[in-house]
C-alpha cells in the first residue's frame, strides 16, 4: 500500500475541526486509497477537549488512519506534514476592531509560517481556512519565504459551493450537472459570485435562467451572505459545509479537476482580469499533477469589472493593515 501522508488540521477542537478530522479520515480530502497520519493542533486551553477528539478517532476504528497526534506544541504538530489546514485563528468578536483581530492574527500566522517553514515536509500545500481567509495566507506567505508562494492558498471553496448550490436549487436540476461558476476575489461579503460563464446542464446558467435581475440581485447578496444567515438559522457558523469544501479544495488540488471544470481558489494574484497583484485572491482554476493555473481569457464586462474591483481594493485595504500589524 501507499506510505501515509501526514495531514495537519489547526484549530482541530473546533467545530470545523471536529468535522474535517473524520472527513479526512475517511479519505474525503486524499481520496479512499490514501492513508493518512493526522496531526491535530489546538491552543492550550483546548487541549482536554483535542484529546477527546482524537479518542473518537480512535473508536471510529478507521481503516486510512494510521495515527493521530493531538497536541498544543505548534513545532510538533507541523513536523512532516505535507498538508496543512489551517482553521484555527483568532474570530472577531462583538465590539472588537478590525485592527485588533488583525494584529491577534497576524501573530498566530506569523509563528505557524515560521514552524511550518521549519518542520513541514518539502513541497507542504497549505490551506487556510480561518478568516480573514485570503489575508492569514498572505501573513503566512510573507513569514514563510521558502515556501513557494503557489503552495500557499485560501478557501474559496465553500462560496464556489454555496453559487452551485443556488444555482441547482433555483433551476430545480441537480447541482453535479451545474459547474464553473467562478468566485472571485476575498472570503467576504464583497466576493463577487459570477455565473457568466457557467453551465446547467450543458446550457449557458443565464440563459437556462433567464432571470438577469436574480443573477444580479438575490442570487449574489445570498452567496455573499451565506455565512450569516446559516450563525442565524444555527446559533453556530457553517461547520460541515466548510470542512466539506476544505477536502474539496485540497482533494482537486492534490487529484486534479475534471476535464472542462474549474473551481474557485484564493491564490496569489500574477494581476489576471485586473485583480491586484500579490494578494490571494479567489479565481477559476484548473489543477493538474499538483499544481494549480489560473483559467485565462474569459470575457469581464463592465459589471464583472467593477465588482472585481471593489473585492480587489477591499484584499489590498487588508493587505496594508496586515503588514502594518506586521511592522509592529
Ligand atoms: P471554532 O471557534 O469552533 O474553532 C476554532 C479553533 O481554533 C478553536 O478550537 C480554538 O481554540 C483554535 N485556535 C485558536 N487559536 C489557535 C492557534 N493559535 N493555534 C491553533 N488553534 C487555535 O471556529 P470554527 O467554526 O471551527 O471556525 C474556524 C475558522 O474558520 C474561523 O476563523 C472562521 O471564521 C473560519 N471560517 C472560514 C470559512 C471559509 O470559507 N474560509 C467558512 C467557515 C468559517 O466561518
Amino acid at each position: 500500500g501507499k506510505a501515509p501522508v501526514r495531514v495537519l488540521i489547526t484549530g482541530a477542537a473546533g467545530q470545523i475541526g471536529y468535522s474535517l478530522a473524520i472527513q479526512v479520515s475517511r479519505g474525503t480530502m486524499l481520496g479512499p486509497e490514501q492513508p493518512i497520519i493526522l496531526h491535530l493542533l489546538d491552543i492550550p486551553p483546548a487541549a482536554q477537549s483535542l484529546d477527546g477528539v482524537k479518542m473518537e478517532l480512535i473508536d471510529a476504528a478507521l481503516p486510512l488512519v494510521h495515527g493521530v497526534l493531538a497536541t498544543t506544541d505548534v513545532e510538533e504538530a507541523c513536523k512532516d506534514v505535507a498538508i496543512a489546514v489551517m482553521v484555527g485563528g483568532f474570530p472577531r468578536k462583538a465590539g472588537m476592531e478590525r485592527k485588533d483581530v488583525m494584529s491577534k492574527n497576524v501573530s498566530i500566522y506569523k509563528s505557524q509560517a515560521a514552524a511550518l517553514e521549519k518542520h513541514a515536509a518539502k513541497g507542504v500545500k497549505v490551506l487556510v481556512v480561518a478568516n480573514p481567509a485570503n489575508t492569514n495566507a498572505l501573513i503566512l506567505r510573507e513569514n514563510a519565504p521558502s515556501i513557494p508562494p503557489e503552495n500557499i492558498t485560501a478557501l474559496t471553496r465553500l462560496d464556489h459551493n454555496r453559487a452551485l448550490g443556488q444555482v441547482a436549487e433555483r433551476l430545480g436540476v441537480h447541482v453535479s450537472g451545474v459547474r464553473n461558476v467562478i468566485i472571485w476575489g476575498n472570503h467576504s461579503s464583497t466576493q463577487f459570485p459570477d455565473v457568466a460563464h457557467g453551465t446547467a446542464g450543458g446550457r449557458p446558467i443565464p440563459d437556462a435562467l433567464r432571470d438577469e435581475a436574480w443573477l444580479r440581485g438575490d442570487f449574489v447578496s445570498t452567496v455573499q451572505q451565506r455565512g450569516a444567515a446559516i450563525i442565524k438559522m444555527r446559533g453556530m457558523s457553517s461547520a460541515l459545509s466548510a470542512a466539506s469544501s476544505a477536502c474539496d479544495h485540497v482533494r482537486n488540488w492534490v487529484l486534479g479537476t475534471e476535464p472542462g471544470t474549474w473551481v474557485s481558489m484564493g491564490v496569489i494574484s500574477d494581476g489576471s482580469y485586473g485583480a491586484p497583484k500579490d494578494v490571494i485572491f479567489s479565481f477559476p482554476v484548473k489543477c493538474e499533477g499538483g499544481r494549480w493555473e489560473i483559467v485565462q481569457g474569459l470575457s469581464i464586462d463592465e459589471y464583472a469589472a467593477g465588482k472585481i474591483k471593489v473585492t480587489g481594493d477591499e484584499l489590498v485595504e487588508e493587505k496594508e493593515l496586515a503588514l502594518q500589524c506586521l511592522a509592529g
